[in-house]
């Protein structure tokens, strides 16, 4: 088995300085092609419920409670291992999954820091997966680089004032394209938003969130807070360890 001390060091790097790595080819061809077809699947049945002109996306939470091939790829071993190591701990838990389609038309992310609505009392790593080749006007997620250096802060009235006070506070701003197979992983502490989708195609994404095993659900929670752990850490309770049933152990390193 392998230990989360293996992962790259540059990744490990490049993570701490920047609050995010992309990570090239993280899935191959064959593993992409069958979790987006199920993924699609999905998605075309939640698309024709949702009849809503206005969105920022489609979403679908913790699909692999529903499918079994959805649930070995997004919480294969290759994922929850990079998420340790990123995260510096041995052990994972997933918090969710959310699989995100940006249709045409479909609206901005606004400036968000995912540890600002988390119920649980460590930082979390996201995977983002693109499952298409994404552009930057398709809506990829674009991320204030340096910006999980800044603490969790308030929220802004306006995405204006928050990209002010990102780039006054000396983070420049990143918007990798990926490819399809390329993940994007980074800490629930950097800010982070995503742009409208301009385009006439569909970006297809899904994201995993993990956090280090023996995290906590917080002593006390903010409404938002609450939402959450309601929806992510059913039966727990606030103060006792954050391992419900819909937070399985995704890695935990070996003793060799
Ligand atoms: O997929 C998006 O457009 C936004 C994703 C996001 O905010 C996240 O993964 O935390």
């Amino acid at each position: 088995m392998v230990r989360s001390g293996e992962i790259e060091q540059h990744r490990r790097d490049e993570f701490r300085e920047k609050g995010f790595v992309v990570v090239r080819g993280f899935f191959d061809a064959d593993e992409l092609a069958a979790l987006r077809r199920l993924l699609l699947q999905r998605f075309d049945v939640l698309r024709r419920a949702d009849q809503r002109k206005l969105k920022r996306y489609t979403r679908e939470d913790n699909a692999w409670l529903s499918d079994e091939l959805i649930r070995r790829v997004l919480l294969s071993e290759k994922v929850g291992f990079t998420a340790a190591g990123l995260l510096g701990c041995n052990a994972v838990r997933l918090y969710h999954t959310a699989s995100l389609f940006k249709e045409p038309g479909d609206g901005e992310v606004p400036w968000h820091q995912d540890q600002f609505v988390s119920p649980i009392d460590s930082p979390a790593v996201g995977c983002w997966l693109a499952l298409t080749d994404v552009r930057r006007e398709m809506g990829s997620v674009v991320f204030a680089q340096g910006s999980h250096k800044l603490g969790l802060l308030p929220e802004f009235e306006s995405a204006e004032r928050a990209e002010e006070m990102l780039v006054a506070s000396g983070c420049s701003i990143r918007a990798p394209e990926l490819n399809a197979g390329d993940a994007i992983f980074h800490s629930s502490m950097g800010w982070h938003m995503s742009s409208a989708n301009s385009t006439s195609l569909v970006r297809e994404a899904v994201g995993m969130f993990f956090f280090p095993d023996g995290a906590r659900v917080l002593p006390s929670l903010t409404a938002r807070q609450r939402t959450e752990w309601r929806l992510f850490f059913p039966g727990t309770l606030p103060g006792e360890f954050a391992s419900s049933v819909l937070n399985p152990l995704v890695y935990e390193a070996g003793d060799s």
